[in-house]
């Protein structure tokens, strides 16, 4: 992997471990980035740790999550963080100034640089040429705190780009191919580089769509070299002095290398329910569509609402579809509102939208009953639309656009090229911070209203865990499935209330039982299929289960981010020695797991006895995550040796 872009930023901010793949290495981080729906959660833990003031060059905290403010929950959250950061040296961009990674891009992100956010989406920076990875809140505490952070040292997968993109064929459907290649399965502890001829023909913003839905394939992270087009970006962007130029050596040393002739991507579709289940959209175009949402961290930039803007212009939303606009930041939203676009906009009959995450994280605007949406967002997990039935497309700001006017799926090659709008890259981008405070450290008061509770308290492992398989469930059992969000976000701040909602939609009886056992002082194990814990960084998905007694998780496969928080939070994260005894598991059985001290520290196969019998587990951890695991979590861990 020497040679390769990843690597070259990797070596720069080594400050444990050997760099060769699947070891576990610590790495400076010199920026963070939080959101409100996790941020809360992450600065609590911060202050628990009792370090005076923020370490990196850099920290962010941006609220683009809970915004809705029905009731004081959101309002609570947002004045806790803005006088929370305001005295330990973090930047707070307010409500209304953006989806935290098109604003992170936009201002702060750095070629060469490492950013951690408490965000699954956070690679979006990746699209700059930096190290950009998503974690849970406490692994970011623990960064802002001077802490390193831990990864196993990653394989690089190389996508080699040729060719250029047609009109109508987007940066979207370029990582939708890539998602029909990948899968979302079986890359846990890689990384994916682009490089080739092709990378030029990409703009950052673009760059940035492909490394953001890059989270879906599972990877560490996505990355672009930064190069000529990097410098004109950040110069539009006023900030050239944060170019650093960063390309792959000629005998750079790959894992695998994937080619994609850019100039043979055709329009993309994800049908419902996994971003990876994804076709050409040329085989299922026709499909009729009640509502089409253009927006999100993948697809809400200049360029994309800019070209929603040129599609719609003196036409009309089909009669059939309500369509919203969700812009990526303030910046997005006043240029195209300053050039007239967004007249364009409201003239189709657009609902323009507030610029957060809204839709994205069923945060409103849920279809009706069993229908069909058509999204240019990043995930499209049953229920997360916040209508339990309904079916969830993602497509590129083009089809979305072409689809809302026609009121079905459109194949956006069936239109003349010459009808493709052509949005040229502005020579500057508008530039205004004062949505950004600074921190005006010992003057700021901290408040916390009553939706503010304390940090998660976790209990040091018990040497012996008996209890019940209280819910066994199957494969990519996401984190929305665990931990939903939607109408339950508000209580990100409040673990007693938020913890009733655990597994809601896929077992509504779950979090009380389990809470009422613990009480009898009867632990609970989980029992999943292949990838468990997919999807977002929020570790709520472990905090919540830990308060309702959940101490084990046993599977057949765990992704990187979820297994992290279950560690942290002192969850036993168990794979299947023999996948088969998955089959003879049910809900219900009773397990003892005995001598889990030596167990752990040992590094062999941990034996659990269930209904008597027994059954192998690898632990799912590294050495220095099983002292956390012994620890009971990583706040208490990092107390002691920090
Ligand atoms: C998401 O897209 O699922 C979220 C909401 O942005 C999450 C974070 C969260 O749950 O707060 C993510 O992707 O990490
Ligand atoms: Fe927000 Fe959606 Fe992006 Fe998550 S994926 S950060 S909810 S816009």
């Amino acid at each position: 992997m020497t040679g390769s872009v990843c690597y070259k930023i990797l070596k720069d901010h080594l400050v444990e471990g050997e760099l060769v793949p699947g070891n576990e290495i610590g790495i400076r981080i010199d920026q963070t980035l939080t959101q409100d729906a996790t941020g809360t959660m992450a600065y609590l833990q911060f202050e628990a740790l009792g370090v005076p003031r923020v370490k990196t060059e850099l920290s962010v905290s941006y609220v683009d999550h809970n915004t809705l403010q029905t009731g004081f929950e959101n309002a609570d959250d947002h004045i806790y963080l803005q006088t929370m950061n305001s005295r330990y040296g973090i930047l707070y961009s307010r409500a209304g100034n953006g989806i935290c990674h098109q604003v992170h891009l936009e201002r702060f992100a750095r070629p060469g640089a490492t950013l951690l956010g408490s965000d699954s989406h956070t690679p979006t920076g990746g699209g700059i040429g930096m190290i950009a990875i998503g974690a849970g809140g406490l692994d970011v505490a623990v960064a802002m705190g001077g802490g390193p952070f831990y990864l196993t040292c990653p394989r690089v997968i190389k996508v080699n780009l040729t060719g250029s993109l047609r009109p109508w064929v987007s940066a979207k459907d370029v990582i939708l191919t890539v998602l029909s290649i990948l899968t979302t399965k079986g890359n846990v502890g890689a990384v994916v580089e682009y490089g080739g001829p092709g990378v030029e023909t990409l703009s950052v913003p673009e760059r940035a769509t492909i490394t953001n839905m890059g989270a879906e394939l599972g990877v560490t992270t996505s990355l672009f070299p930064s190069d000529a087009v990097t410098r004109r970006f950040l110069k539009a962007q006023g900030r050239e002095e944060a170019l650093k130029e960063l390309l792959p050596e000629e005998a750079a040393v790959y894992d695998r290398v994937i080619e994609i002739d850019l100039s043979a991507v055709v329009p993309m579709i994800a049908l419902p329910h996994s971003p990876d289940n994804v076709k050409k959209i040329s085989e299922v175009k026709g499909l009729p569509i009640d509502q089409v949402a253009i927006g999100s961290c993948t697809n809400s930039s200049y360029r994309d609402l800019m070209t929603v803007a040129a599609v719609l212009r003196g036409k009309k939303a089909h009669p059939s579809v309500g369509l919203g606009v969700a812009p990526g930041s303030r910046q997005v939203l006043e240029m195209i509102s300053r050039n007239g676009a967004l007249a364009d906009l409201i003239s189709a009959g657009a609902r323009i939208m507030e610029s957060a995450c809204g839709f994205c994280i069923g945060s409103g605007f849920s279809p009706k009953s069993g229908g069909a949406s058509l999204r240019t967002n990043n995930r499209n997990f049953e229920g997360r639309s916040g209508t339990a039935d309904a079916k969830v497309y993602l497509v590129s700001p083009e089809t979305a656009a072409l689809s809302a006017v026609a009121g079905a799926l459109v194949d956006p090659l069936d239109r003349p090229s010459a009808e493709c709008p052509r949005i040229a890259e502005p020579e500057s981008f508008l530039i205004d911070d004062s949505m950004i405070l600074k921190p005006e450290f010992e003057k700021s008061e901290i408040r916390r209203g009553p939706n503010i509770g304390g940090p998660p308290v976790t209990d040091p492992l018990p040497d012996e865990i008996r209890g019940i398989v209280g819910l066994k469930v199957g494969d990519k059992i996401t984190t929305d499935h665990i931990m939903p969000a939607g109408q339950r976000l508000k209580y990100r701040s409040n673990i007693p209330e938020y913890a009733k909602y655990v597994f809601e939609h896929t077992d509504p009886g779950f979090a009380a039982r389990s809470l009422k056992e613990k009480e009898h002082g009867i632990y609970t194990a989980v029992v999943g299929g292949e990838s468990y814990g997919q999807g977002s960084s929020r570790e709520h998905a472990a905090i919540c289960p830990m308060y309702l007694g959940v101490r084990l998780v046993m599977v057949k496969s765990f992704e990187r981010i979820h297994s992290t928080n279950l560690v942290n939070f002192g969850i036993l994260p168990f794979v299947f020695t023999n996948p088969a005894d998955y089959d003879s598991i049910a809900q219900g059985d009773l397990f003892i797991a005995p001598d889990l001290h030596t167990q752990i520290a040992g590094g062999a196969d941990i034996v659990v006895s269930i209904r008597g019998e027994e059954y192998r587990f690898t632990l799912f951890a590294t050495d220095r995550q099983r002292k956390i695991l012994l620890e009971g979590g990583l706040l208490n861990y990092t107390r002691k040796n920090f």
